[in-house]
């Protein structure tokens, strides 16, 4: 949608939030509705995550032939990846590739952030504006806003005297930022930082990696996507398809394999890991044994493989130690995938600090200052994470029934009845919202598989004439016990991540991630429904 001025006073049947991959198969679903329909997009440009994330070494750690859409069968086949793990550019250039095919542009308003949510109870509507004066009214908000895009920038003293260049990874310029010659600082060592690392490294006159807590990283093997494995893929899609919405992670493995560790030696066990570590690469490494993310022995011994190869793969054996992590067990922070990462400490251009037992104090004009020491940088990137999962929601000044701020109802952790509404703030639909598998899932198949639930969940209300859909406080509840059963089986709550909320000073402790599984997740949601629409009020 090319119009500047502002949209005053029209009324939807729906505002969609986000023109990510979500929010671009609403707009595509929505159409069966023949309801009229609006996005309202913050970037300049389609492809959310990865229009924003433009940061040296961005790169997806799903397999593309995987991470990408299953609605349309052409698009599917016509559609070629040239690496296994694509880089931010050819999933931007995807994504756009989707908004033009199925004429999706017309409906999205670009550059227009939506910074108000407000319900009028009377009339059951949502009042939506945004940061460029756009002011309109709809029955139904479908945010499709991310789990992870409220860039957290830690609030050290001094940022502003900064006087050379400073960037969040999420929030990178579209021009090139040169590093040659330069000396760096990046901030943050999650899957992120680990991307960024080797990239820069490569031409920076010294990087200086600040590091807080090491992250378990598994190497990628990213490679040019074989034509013969593209054929393999798209000969198969359709089961493979059918076998990924089977899957707890919405991912297809190619051997799986379900064994205990228990019942190998110690040699086997290693022999095991190797393969998989050496071979394809990537996450099937996890899925060695059944064990891994459940009970702390197998856990251990899978993490001290992996401490093992850090410390055959850095030179420096100080380094190599302070590489690995030790506090937490294997996979209950987000893994990473690199190209590179441990090997980077091995150039001579490259230091780790490690700011867990020496912090960073302050921001200074010419770098930063930890307690011990003072660096001086001409370009800082924080690499430092988001405010995930709630923040893309509580910084849209949301409303509710009441009056209610949704900052308030969630001031002791986010609720949710199904990850996809919140009991006060009816009407309105969160995708990948909290108590949604999110992130433990890859994100366009779930995508894809929540926003057909809402689009039929629409559909069901506007054939029986329902004007309001709402849940209780006692639904959230039940939907919050069932989150916390399931990862209370799991290792997941034995990490101080960003899951619980704990990388953001002062976010209430608490899971905000389901990991029973992608599939028992739908099978869960389908039964609500099955169930005569449980949980909701319908009105
Ligand atoms: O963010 P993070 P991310 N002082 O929160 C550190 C997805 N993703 O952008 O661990 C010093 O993981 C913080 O330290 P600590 C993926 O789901 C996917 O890397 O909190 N350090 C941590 O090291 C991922 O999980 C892909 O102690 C500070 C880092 O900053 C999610 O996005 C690629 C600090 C933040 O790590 C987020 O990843 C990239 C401070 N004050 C991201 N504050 C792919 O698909 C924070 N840190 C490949």
């Amino acid at each position: 949608m090319e119009s500047a001025r502002p949209i005053t006073g029209a009324e939807y049947d729906v505002v969609v939030i986000g023109a990510g991959f979500s929010g671009l198969y609403a707009l595509y679903r929505l159409r069966d509705l023949n309801a009229k329909v609006i996005c309202f997009e913050a970037g300049d440009g389609v492809g959310g995550t990865w229009y924003w994330n433009r940061y040296p070494g961005a790169r997806v750690d799903i397999e593309s032939m995987q991470y990408s859409y299953s609605f349309d069968e052409d698009l599917q086949q016509e559609w070629r990846w040239p690496e296994h793990y694509s880089p931010q550019p050819d999933l931007e250039a995807y994504a756009n590739h989707v908004a033009d095919r199925f004429d999706l542009r017309e409906r999205i308003r670009f550059g227009a952030r939506v910074n108000r949510l407000r319900f009028d109870e009377a009339a059951n509507r949502w009042h939506v504006r945004t940061d460029r004066g756009d002011q309109v009214v709809a029955k139904y908000v479908l945010a499709a806003a991310g789990s992870l895009n409220a860039e957290n920038i830690p609030q050290f003293p001094g940022l502003d005297s900064f006087q050379g260049q400073w960037y969040h990874t999420a929030n990178w310029p579209r021009e090139e930022v040169d590093f040659t010659g330069k000396r760096v600082g990046l901030i943050g060592t999650g899957s992120t930082g680990i991307q960024v690392a080797p990239v820069v490294a490569e031409t920076a006159g010294h990087l200086h990696v600040f590091q807080r807590t090491p992250n378990f990283s598994l190497p990628s093997k990213n490679r040019p996507l074989e034509p013969e494995y593209e054929r393999e893929w798209k000969e198969n899609y359709t089961e493979r398809r059918a076998a990924i919405s089977q899957d707890p992670g919405a991912v297809y493995w190619a051997n799986p394999a379900d064994r205990s560790i228990f019942e190998f030696t110690p040699e086997e066990r290693e022999q095991i890991l190797n393969k998989a570590w050496g071979s394809k690469g990537g996450f099937e490494f996890i899925r060695c044994f059944r064990e891994t993310m459940v009970n702390l022995e197998a856990n251990e011994i899978v993490a001290e493989f992996v401490r093992n190869k850090i410390r055959q793969t850095v030179k420096d054996q100080t380094v190599a130690e302070l590489l690995c992590p030790k506090t937490y067990p294997f996979g209950t922070k987000r893994l990473c995938l690199d190209t590179g990462y441990y090997e980077t400490f091995n150039r001579e251009n490259v230091t780790l600090v490690d700011v867990r037992s020496d912090p960073i104090t302050e921001i200074t004009p010419t770098g930063l200052k930890t307690t011990a020491a003072a660096y001086d940088l001409d370009i800082i990137i924080f690499a430092t994470g988001f405010d995930a999962m709630t923040g893309a929601m509580t910084r849209m000044n949301v409303t509710g029934v009441d009056g209610m701020d949704l900052r308030d109802k969630w001031r002791d952790g986010p609720t949710s009845y199904l990850g996809y509404f919140v009991a006060g703030f009816p009407n309105l639909f969160m995708i990948h919202g909290p108590g949604s598998p999110s992130v433990l899932a890859q994100m366009i198949t779930s995508g894809e598989a929540q926003v057909d639930w809402v689009v039929e969940f629409i559909e069901h209300m506007e054939e029986n004439g329902y004007e309001r859909v709402d849940t209780t406080s006692e639904w959230e509840d039940n939907w919050s016990a069932e989150v916390n059963v399931v990862a209370d089986y799991t290792l997941y709550k034995k990490a101080d991540s960003w899951y619980l909320g704990a990388n953001i000073a002062g976010k209430p402790r608490v899971f905000m991630v389901y990991v029973g599984g992608f599939d028992r997740y739908v099978q869960r949601c389908n039964e609500q429904v099955e169930a005569g629409y449980e949980g909701f009020v319908l009105s």
